[in-house]
């Protein structure tokens, strides 16, 4: 019997680390244009999230880089993203000794041809459940800015202008408000399952 358990758990466990879209979410990153200028492949992890980033078009050199408290990227300045992710009300930065925001990350560096290949972590982020999820509400946003964040600087570290930003939505099949106001619904319709 308890060998049996126990090769249950294992199937589970296996079965939980392979496939389960939870686990994995990729972010297209757009510029303040609407260009799509590459991706933020999202995984689960024991401890955090880890983010992949591939992108192009960026200034050679550091930029600072968040998830940032909404799933809202209105371009060209990308304010709708709103703060910094902090559920837990501390300062920004990641050299603050009062710091960090859960949002918060190390620089990333663009190469000369403007080029960006980096694995960065999230150290207490999750993708399920929770105070400290990335899918809290509708969501949030990874933003790019045009310089390095200094670490320390209230309240984003002095990274300047928000150049790129992708949405991590809580629901990845909603469709953007834009569309549901095209087509109003009738007031006279009662069936709330169909159109
Ligand atoms: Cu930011
Ligand atoms: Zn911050």
């Amino acid at each position: 019997m308890r060998l049996l358990l126990l090769g249950f758990s294992i199937f589970f466990l296996v079965s939980c680390q392979s496939g389960d879209s939870e686990m994995s979410r990729t972010v297209d990153m757009y510029n303040d244009s609407g260009d799509m200028v590459g991706t933020a492949v999202l995984n689960q992890g024991s401890d955090g999230v880890s983010i992949k980033l591939t992108l192009e078009g960026l200034e050679p050199g550091f930029h600072g880089i968040h998830v940032h408290e909404f799933a809202s990227c209105e371009a060209p300045d990308f304010e709708s993203a709103g703060n910094h992710l902090d559920p837990d009300g501390n300062e920004h930065g990641l050299m603050h000794p009062k710091g960090a925001h859960l949002g918060d990350l190390p620089n990333i560096e663009a190469d000369g041809g403007g080029l960006v290949d980096a694995e960065l972590m999230l150290p207490g982020a999750t993708l399920l459940d929770g105070k400290q999820s990335l899918l809290r509400g509708e969501g949030t946003s990874i933003v790019v800015h045009e310089a390095q964040d200094d670490g320390v600087s209230q309240p984003s570290g002095d990274s300047g202008a928000r150049i790129l930003c992708g949405e991590l939505k809580a629901d990845p099949d909603q469709e953007s408000d834009s569309e549901t106001e095209d087509s109003p619904s009738d007031p006279t319709e009662t069936n709330e399952e169909e159109e």
